[in-house]
């Protein structure tokens, strides 16, 4: 039975491995909802997950919305509120490090929090969206807000205002999956995955395409799921305590 220690300092070899043979490489991170567990923010699935508690299809479908935009704007609001009293965790502080090291490209987050970007992330793609920025389906306006309103705000227009995030049954913006689809199928050599369950389309699809182009995967969840299997390394654990054990190890 190998120890996480051991774990990690085997993908860190490989790493390096890797970086030697080639000079550069390019490392995506790919996040999900648990690695913003350790800074207070509920995840959607599992045990204590938002999904547990409110029912996904009266919440966040476009259906949802144009049948109780209150209700909707409630939940989001809700949500605003936890996220701007929490701050990023370690895991959020070591992609940061990564970058800085130069050992991290990009992150690829399905996260909604804007905690990648608060920790001083660079370059983010946000392939669900923005919590904290507003959408006008009549005119389009998109804008950046500070805090969660206290009833539906709306837009110059004079149409009601929405959440700028991708609900089930819409599509994900173009440019920014497209882009996603690009880096992970050709400008990817090492795939660290933190904290998603990968079951939510398309983005469950990403691993798959990584490693298709050979790309390394390797794995950071307290549970395994689909992608295990996949993985070359699975770390199994909390994020905010194995992503700065993987940092720490990368930089020796
Ligand atoms: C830790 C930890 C710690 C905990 N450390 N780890 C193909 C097949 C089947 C279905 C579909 C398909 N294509 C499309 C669909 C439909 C649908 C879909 O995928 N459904 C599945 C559920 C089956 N997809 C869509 O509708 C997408 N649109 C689309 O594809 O358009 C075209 C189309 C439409 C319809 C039909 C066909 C094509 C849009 C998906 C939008 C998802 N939106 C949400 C809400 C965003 C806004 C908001 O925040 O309110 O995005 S849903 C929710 O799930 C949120 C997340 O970004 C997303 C992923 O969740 P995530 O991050 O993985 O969280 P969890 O909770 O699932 O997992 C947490 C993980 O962390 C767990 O593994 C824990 O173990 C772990 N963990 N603590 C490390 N401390
Ligand atoms: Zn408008």
């Amino acid at each position: 039975m190998s120890t996480k220690e051991s774990i990690i300092s085997e993908a860190v070899c490989k790493i390096k491995e890797l970086k030697a043979e080639k000079e550069i490489i390019r490392i995506v991170a790919l996040t999900g909802s648990g690695i913003s567990k350790g800074s207070g923010i509920p995840t959607f699935r599992g045990a204590d997950g938002l999904w547990k508690n409110y029912n996904a299809m009266d919440l966040a479908t476009p259906q949802a919305f144009k049948r109780n935009p209150e209700l909707v704007w409630e939940w989001y609001s809700w949500r605003m509120g936890i996220i701007l009293e929490k701050d990023p965790n370690p895991a959020h502080h070591s992609l940061v490090k990564l970058q800085e090291l130069g050992f991290l490209n990009l992150v690829i987050t399905q996260n909604v929090d804007s905690l990648h970007f608060r920790a001083g992330s660079k370059n983010i793609l946000e392939v669900h969206g923005n919590i904290f920025r507003t959408k006008c389906e009549k005119c389009g306006k998109k804008e950046m807000i500070k805090e969660a309103p206290k009833s539906p705000p709306y837009c110059d227009c004079g149409n009601m205002l929405r959440p700028d995030v991708v609900w089930f049954g819409e599509s994900l913006d173009r440019n920014i999956i497209t882009k996603a689809y690009e880096e992970i199928s050709s400008k990817c050599d090492v795939l660290l995955i933190i904290g998603t369950s990968g079951l939510v389309y398309p983005v469950a699809d990403f691993p798959f395409i990584a490693k298709e182009h050979d790309a390394l995967i390797i794995e950071f969840n307290l549970d395994e799921t689909p992608i295990t299997r996949i993985a070359d390394y699975f770390i199994q654990g909390k994020s905010e305590e194995d992503l700065p054990l993987f940092v720490q190890a990368l930089q020796v």
